[in-house]
């Protein structure tokens, strides 16, 4: 277990090069002996320093959570990590590229909860049962390390790589959808570049919820009320550049869509 000195000054490091844009090397480089429990005391660093500054928590992100986005990264385990204020961005708007290193985007199902659940032992009937609505989202990543290159240990170190989301569509309540079945297209300045269908997650989007409960519950946490739940990306992620327009469609849902500047 890594010392409260080593967790603050890896912390620095993941926030300048979150703040600045820039690489750095994978941090099991340096310590290969750090721990998966190291680098979630680094995310809550993180998130201390971003209320500190004024940012709030906004939600929470299960990452590789399907066959197309474990395979695409090399790992065979979901990783979780925090949303912010800072990360959300409007429908219909810009984001600005050159405020990231290698963004990719993602379309995933959002969930949020009308009142709080955790343990490790909850049922999708849980989950459902405890959602206000669900919503369309396109999480937009960005590895801060080199080539988007890195392992389970590093990127849950770097907050699962949150750089920017966005929300769209129309909330809807989840029992008037076959949550398992949504088609998703991702549109790239109108070509399609993925498709795929929700059961992609887990099966089911809220075995991602499951799953960051039980997570959370190991850390003495709870999923709150309110808040923006993302589940993981549904096909592979799309690399995009400056200029591009990203469209991404869930069936019986909207769509949400916004341009890189
Ligand atoms: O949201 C995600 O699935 C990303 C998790 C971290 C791995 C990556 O950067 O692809
Ligand atoms: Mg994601």
């Amino acid at each position: 277990m890594m010392n409260i000195e080593t967790i603050n000054a890896l912390t620095s490091r993941v926030l300048m090069a979150q703040d600045s844009a820039t690489t750095i090397t994978k941090l099991t480089d340096e310590f290969p002996s750090m721990t998966m429990a190291d680098s979630y005391d680094i995310q809550d660093e993180l998130c201390r320093r971003w209320v500190a500054r004024g940012d709030r928590i906004t939600g929470m992100k299960a990452g590789l959570t399907s066959r197309a986005k474990m395979l695409q990264m090399g790992v065979d385990e979901p990783s979780f990590g925090f949303l912010t204020s800072a990360m959300a961005c409007p429908e219909s708007g810009k984001i600005q590229i050159d405020e990231l290193v290698h963004p990719r985007v993602e379309a995933e199902i959002g969930f949020v909860l009308k009142r709080e659940i955790g343990g490790d032992h909850l049922s999708i009937d849980d989950v459902m049962a405890a959602t206000d609505f669900v919503i369309p989202a396109v999480e937009i990543i960005d590895s801060r390390y080199e080539k988007f290159k890195f392992d389970l240990i590093s990127v849950i170190a770097d907050n699962g790589s949150s750089s920017r989301y966005v929300t769209g569509g129309r909330p809807m309540d989840p029992r008037n959808l076959d949550l398992c079945s949504i088609g998703v297209v991702i549109e790239c300045n109108g070509d399609i570049e993925e498709l795929g269908a929700s059961a992609a997650v887990l099966d089911h989007p809220a075995n991602s919820i499951i799953m960051l409960a039980a997570h959370l519950h190991s850390r003495g946490a709870r999923l709150p009320a309110g808040q923006l739940i993302l589940t993981g990306g549904i096909t592979a992620a799309v690399a995009v550049q400056k200029g591009d327009v990203i469209n991404a469609r869930f069936q019986n849902m909207g769509s949400v869509s916004f341009r890189f500047v």
